[in-house]
């Protein structure tokens, strides 16, 4: 059992948050999901493998990346066209 950083962006209120545990929870391995919204970073505590777990969050509409294994992104995602929230 381990621990997964994971960076996630678009995250901008509580209801992301919510979708975001909702969005891991029922993955496998998943035993906890602990979201920092104003670090815009989740915990992953379990065996869950983390590319399931961008992959849920990606799907979700939250884009991800592994804190551990960080390749430095070059910029901000490039002035995030979607602006904001997206919860509905
Ligand atoms: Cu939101």
């Amino acid at each position: 059992m381990g621990n997964i950083e994971l960076k996630v962006e678009g995250m901008s209120c509580g209801s992301c948050v919510k979708h975001i545990k909702e969005a891991l929870a029922p993955l496998a391995g998943v035993e906890a999901v602990v979201v920092d919204l104003a670090a815009g970073q989740v915990r992953v505590t379990g065996t869950a493998q983390s590319d399931a777990l961008l992959a849920a969050l990606d799907a979700a509409g939250y884009p991800a990346q592994l804190l551990a294994a960080t390749t430095p992104t070059a910029s901000k995602a490039a002035g995030s066209a979607s602006g904001g929230c997206c919860c509905h």
